[in-house]
Protein backbone atom coordinates (compact mmCIF):
# COMPACT_ATOMS: atom_id res chain seq x y z
CA UNK A 1 0.00 0.00 0.00
CA UNK A 2 1.25 3.78 -0.51
CA UNK A 3 1.62 5.78 2.49
CA UNK A 4 -1.53 6.93 4.49
CA UNK A 5 -0.52 10.73 3.30
CA UNK A 6 -0.39 9.83 -0.39
CA UNK A 7 -3.77 8.14 -0.05
CA UNK A 8 -4.97 11.72 1.58
CA UNK A 9 -3.35 14.07 -0.93
CA UNK A 10 -4.18 12.01 -4.18
CA UNK A 11 -8.01 12.13 -2.59
CA UNK A 12 -7.16 16.08 -1.62
CA UNK A 13 -6.16 16.58 -5.51
CA UNK A 14 -9.95 14.82 -6.87
CA UNK A 15 -11.66 16.60 -4.34
CA UNK A 16 -10.53 19.91 -5.38
CA UNK A 17 -10.49 19.00 -9.03
CA UNK A 18 -14.22 18.50 -8.27
CA UNK A 19 -15.33 21.49 -6.26
CA UNK A 20 -13.29 24.04 -8.63
CA UNK A 21 -14.69 22.01 -12.16
CA UNK A 22 -11.06 21.76 -13.09
CA UNK A 23 -9.87 18.63 -14.75
CA UNK A 24 -7.12 16.95 -13.30
CA UNK A 25 -4.02 14.20 -15.21
CA UNK A 26 -3.97 10.90 -14.68
CA UNK A 27 -2.67 9.91 -10.98
CA UNK A 28 -0.77 7.26 -12.47
CA UNK A 29 1.25 9.42 -14.38
CA UNK A 30 2.96 10.27 -11.47
CA UNK A 31 2.23 7.76 -8.69
CA UNK A 32 2.42 3.62 -8.99
CA UNK A 33 -0.51 2.39 -7.14
CA UNK A 34 -2.93 -0.88 -6.69
CA UNK A 35 -6.33 -1.49 -6.94
CA UNK A 36 -6.67 -1.74 -2.94
CA UNK A 37 -4.87 1.85 -2.84
CA UNK A 38 -7.34 2.95 -5.35
CA UNK A 39 -10.14 1.86 -3.33
CA UNK A 40 -8.59 3.44 -0.13
CA UNK A 41 -8.55 7.15 -2.21
CA UNK A 42 -11.75 6.58 -2.88
CA UNK A 43 -12.96 6.35 0.35
CA UNK A 44 -10.58 9.04 1.74
CA UNK A 45 -12.42 11.16 -0.90
CA UNK A 46 -15.18 10.76 0.36
CA UNK A 47 -14.66 10.73 3.87
CA UNK A 48 -13.87 14.18 3.01
CA UNK A 49 -17.39 15.01 1.46
CA UNK A 50 -18.97 13.26 4.28
CA UNK A 51 -17.29 15.50 6.56
CA UNK A 52 -18.83 18.31 4.80
CA UNK A 53 -22.53 17.10 5.42
CA UNK A 54 -23.01 14.90 2.60
CA UNK A 55 -24.81 11.37 3.39
CA UNK A 56 -24.81 8.15 1.34
CA UNK A 57 -27.58 7.49 -0.37
CA UNK A 58 -26.28 4.33 -2.75
CA UNK A 59 -23.93 2.97 -4.59
CA UNK A 60 -23.18 2.56 -8.30
CA UNK A 61 -21.21 0.02 -10.39
CA UNK A 62 -19.37 0.46 -13.68
CA UNK A 63 -17.81 -1.70 -15.96
CA UNK A 64 -20.96 -3.81 -16.03
CA UNK A 65 -20.69 -4.09 -20.19
CA UNK A 66 -18.33 -6.46 -22.43
CA UNK A 67 -17.63 -3.83 -24.64
CA UNK A 68 -16.10 -1.39 -20.78
CA UNK A 69 -14.56 -4.05 -19.46
CA UNK A 70 -12.52 -4.96 -22.79
CA UNK A 71 -11.82 -1.24 -23.28
CA UNK A 72 -10.30 -0.74 -19.69
CA UNK A 73 -8.70 -4.53 -20.11
CA UNK A 74 -10.16 -5.48 -16.69
CA UNK A 75 -12.51 -8.39 -15.96
CA UNK A 76 -14.21 -6.79 -12.77
CA UNK A 77 -16.99 -4.58 -12.12
CA UNK A 78 -16.08 -1.11 -10.24
CA UNK A 79 -18.15 0.49 -7.52
CA UNK A 80 -18.61 3.85 -6.10
CA UNK A 81 -20.89 5.78 -4.07
CA UNK A 82 -23.98 7.74 -4.39
CA UNK A 83 -24.64 11.19 -2.08
CA UNK A 84 -27.42 13.39 -1.22
CA UNK A 85 -25.68 15.93 -2.87
CA UNK A 86 -25.33 13.89 -6.35
CA UNK A 87 -29.18 13.34 -6.38
CA UNK A 88 -31.43 15.44 -9.13
CA UNK A 89 -35.39 15.04 -8.92
CA UNK A 90 -36.87 12.99 -12.12
CA UNK A 91 -37.44 15.83 -14.45
CA UNK A 92 -35.66 18.33 -13.03
CA UNK A 93 -32.75 21.22 -13.90
CA UNK A 94 -29.04 20.13 -13.79
CA UNK A 95 -26.78 23.10 -13.66
CA UNK A 96 -24.53 22.12 -16.16
CA UNK A 97 -22.00 24.36 -14.57
CA UNK A 98 -21.38 21.86 -11.85
CA UNK A 99 -19.72 19.68 -13.73
CA UNK A 100 -16.43 19.36 -16.13
CA UNK A 101 -17.37 17.48 -18.96
CA UNK A 102 -20.46 15.52 -18.30
CA UNK A 103 -22.08 12.76 -20.19
CA UNK A 104 -24.89 10.66 -19.62
CA UNK A 105 -25.69 7.06 -19.31
CA UNK A 106 -29.20 5.12 -19.08
CA UNK A 107 -29.15 3.07 -16.53
CA UNK A 108 -31.59 0.43 -14.37
CA UNK A 109 -31.63 1.04 -10.42
CA UNK A 110 -32.97 -1.21 -7.14
CA UNK A 111 -33.80 0.43 -3.95
CA UNK A 112 -32.86 -1.60 -1.21
CA UNK A 113 -35.94 -2.41 0.76
CA UNK A 114 -33.65 -3.76 4.17
CA UNK A 115 -30.44 -3.81 5.16
CA UNK A 116 -27.74 -5.66 3.47
CA UNK A 117 -25.09 -7.99 5.98
CA UNK A 118 -22.29 -8.52 3.31
CA UNK A 119 -20.45 -10.49 6.07
CA UNK A 120 -23.53 -13.35 6.25
CA UNK A 121 -22.61 -15.70 3.66
CA UNK A 122 -26.19 -16.27 3.72
CA UNK A 123 -27.32 -13.21 2.50
CA UNK A 124 -29.62 -13.25 -0.63
CA UNK A 125 -29.23 -10.00 -2.04
CA UNK A 126 -32.01 -10.46 -4.58
CA UNK A 127 -34.83 -10.76 -1.59
CA UNK A 128 -33.21 -7.53 -0.21
CA UNK A 129 -34.42 -5.46 -3.32
CA UNK A 130 -37.95 -4.10 -3.32
CA UNK A 131 -38.02 -2.00 -5.89
CA UNK A 132 -36.52 -1.40 -9.80
CA UNK A 133 -37.00 2.00 -11.76
CA UNK A 134 -35.51 3.46 -15.08
CA UNK A 135 -32.57 5.96 -13.85
CA UNK A 136 -29.42 8.43 -15.45
CA UNK A 137 -26.18 8.12 -14.23
CA UNK A 138 -24.23 11.54 -15.07
CA UNK A 139 -20.70 10.54 -15.09
CA UNK A 140 -17.90 13.49 -14.58
CA UNK A 141 -14.66 12.23 -14.93
CA UNK A 142 -11.95 14.41 -12.91
CA UNK A 143 -9.45 13.42 -15.00
CA UNK A 144 -8.41 15.26 -18.36
CA UNK A 145 -10.00 14.23 -21.62
CA UNK A 146 -11.47 11.18 -19.48
CA UNK A 147 -7.95 9.68 -19.70
CA UNK A 148 -8.03 7.34 -17.06
CA UNK A 149 -6.67 3.76 -16.20
CA UNK A 150 -8.51 1.00 -14.24
CA UNK A 151 -7.28 2.25 -10.33
CA UNK A 152 -7.43 6.04 -11.53
CA UNK A 153 -10.98 5.80 -12.44
CA UNK A 154 -11.52 3.65 -9.01
CA UNK A 155 -10.08 6.53 -6.86
CA UNK A 156 -12.01 8.85 -8.23
CA UNK A 157 -15.15 7.34 -7.30
CA UNK A 158 -15.95 5.65 -10.69
CA UNK A 159 -16.35 9.02 -12.50
CA UNK A 160 -19.62 9.37 -10.55
CA UNK A 161 -21.52 13.11 -10.64
CA UNK A 162 -25.07 12.90 -10.40
CA UNK A 163 -27.85 10.64 -10.76
CA UNK A 164 -32.01 10.33 -11.32
CA UNK A 165 -34.26 7.99 -10.49
CA UNK A 166 -37.72 7.63 -12.58
CA UNK A 167 -41.06 6.05 -10.65
CA UNK A 168 -40.04 3.13 -8.67
CA UNK A 169 -42.25 -0.32 -9.68
CA UNK A 170 -42.47 -3.49 -7.51
CA UNK A 171 -39.28 -5.64 -8.00
CA UNK A 172 -39.31 -8.02 -11.22
CA UNK A 173 -37.03 -9.18 -13.46
CA UNK A 174 -35.76 -6.21 -16.13
CA UNK A 175 -33.62 -8.85 -18.30
CA UNK A 176 -33.41 -8.02 -21.69
CA UNK A 177 -35.61 -4.72 -22.12
CA UNK A 178 -35.14 -2.42 -24.69
CA UNK A 179 -33.71 0.58 -23.46
CA UNK A 180 -34.08 4.37 -25.24
CA UNK A 181 -31.65 7.60 -24.66
CA UNK A 182 -32.60 10.31 -25.74
CA UNK A 183 -30.51 13.63 -25.11
CA UNK A 184 -30.66 16.57 -27.71
CA UNK A 185 -30.41 15.46 -31.10
CA UNK A 186 -28.61 12.27 -29.72
CA UNK A 187 -30.44 9.04 -29.63
CA UNK A 188 -29.14 5.83 -28.21
CA UNK A 189 -31.36 2.77 -28.13
CA UNK A 190 -29.60 -0.16 -26.65
CA UNK A 191 -30.79 -3.49 -23.97
CA UNK A 192 -30.67 -3.83 -20.45
CA UNK A 193 -28.85 -7.20 -21.60
CA UNK A 194 -25.88 -4.68 -21.98
CA UNK A 195 -25.32 -4.49 -17.94
CA UNK A 196 -23.97 -8.01 -17.22
CA UNK A 197 -26.25 -10.11 -19.54
CA UNK A 198 -28.64 -9.17 -17.15
CA UNK A 199 -28.95 -6.21 -14.45
CA UNK A 200 -30.03 -8.99 -11.53
CA UNK A 201 -26.12 -9.88 -11.84
CA UNK A 202 -25.13 -6.49 -11.40
CA UNK A 203 -26.71 -7.11 -7.46
CA UNK A 204 -24.83 -10.32 -7.25
CA UNK A 205 -21.22 -8.58 -8.23
CA UNK A 206 -22.55 -6.16 -6.25
CA UNK A 207 -23.18 -8.28 -3.04
CA UNK A 208 -19.37 -9.36 -4.00
CA UNK A 209 -17.45 -6.29 -3.85
CA UNK A 210 -19.46 -5.12 -0.55
CA UNK A 211 -17.75 -8.00 0.43
CA UNK A 212 -14.64 -7.20 -0.39
CA UNK A 213 -14.72 -3.19 0.10
CA UNK A 214 -16.29 -3.24 3.53
CA UNK A 215 -19.06 -0.96 1.35
CA UNK A 216 -22.49 -1.15 3.69
CA UNK A 217 -25.74 -1.47 2.06
CA UNK A 218 -28.69 0.17 4.04
CA UNK A 219 -32.61 0.01 3.37
CA UNK A 220 -33.99 3.40 1.04
CA UNK A 221 -30.71 2.92 -0.59
CA UNK A 222 -30.31 2.88 -4.31
CA UNK A 223 -27.96 0.68 -6.44
CA UNK A 224 -27.05 2.11 -10.04
CA UNK A 225 -26.68 -1.45 -11.68
CA UNK A 226 -24.75 -0.21 -14.84
CA UNK A 227 -24.79 1.42 -18.12
CA UNK A 228 -27.53 -0.15 -21.11
CA UNK A 229 -25.22 2.17 -23.68
CA UNK A 230 -22.26 3.77 -23.85
CA UNK A 231 -22.10 7.46 -22.57
CA UNK A 232 -23.15 10.28 -24.11
CA UNK A 233 -22.30 13.93 -23.58
CA UNK A 234 -24.68 15.89 -21.58
CA UNK A 235 -26.06 19.06 -22.93
CA UNK A 236 -28.29 21.96 -22.54
CA UNK A 237 -32.17 20.63 -22.60
CA UNK A 238 -34.07 17.53 -22.17
CA UNK A 239 -32.47 14.34 -21.74
CA UNK A 240 -34.51 11.42 -21.31
CA UNK A 241 -34.47 7.69 -20.56
CA UNK A 242 -36.86 5.08 -21.75
CA UNK A 243 -36.82 1.56 -19.93
CA UNK A 244 -39.56 -0.71 -21.43
CA UNK A 245 -42.30 -1.37 -18.98
CA UNK A 246 -40.41 0.65 -16.53
CA UNK A 247 -41.32 3.86 -18.12
CA UNK A 248 -39.23 7.53 -18.55
CA UNK A 249 -36.74 9.40 -16.39
CA UNK A 250 -35.53 12.32 -17.48
CA UNK A 251 -33.57 15.68 -16.31
CA UNK A 252 -32.77 19.17 -17.95
CA UNK A 253 -29.50 20.08 -18.53
CA UNK A 254 -29.60 24.11 -17.78
C1 LIG B 1 -16.07 5.30 -15.83
C2 LIG B 1 -17.40 4.97 -15.26
C3 LIG B 1 -18.19 4.17 -16.23
C4 LIG B 1 -19.97 2.47 -16.40
O1 LIG B 1 -21.21 2.30 -16.34
O2 LIG B 1 -19.20 1.71 -16.93
C5 LIG B 1 -19.47 3.69 -15.73
C6 LIG B 1 -16.13 6.23 -16.99
O3 LIG B 1 -16.28 5.79 -18.12
O4 LIG B 1 -15.94 7.45 -16.78
O5 LIG B 1 -20.12 4.26 -14.88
Amino acid sequence: MIPAETIDALAERLDTAQTSRTDTPSLADTHEFGIDDAYAIQAALLSRRTARGERFTGVKLGFTSKAKMAQMGVSDVIVGRLTDAMRVTDGGDVDLGRFIHPKVEPEVAYRIGRDVDPDDPATDIESCVDAVAPALEIIDSRYRDFRFTYGDVVADNTSAAAYVVGPWHPVQSVSNRAVRLSAGTTVVTGSTAAILGDPVRALHALLDMCRRRNIPLRAGQVVLAGAATAAVPLTPGVTACDVAGLGTVSVRGV
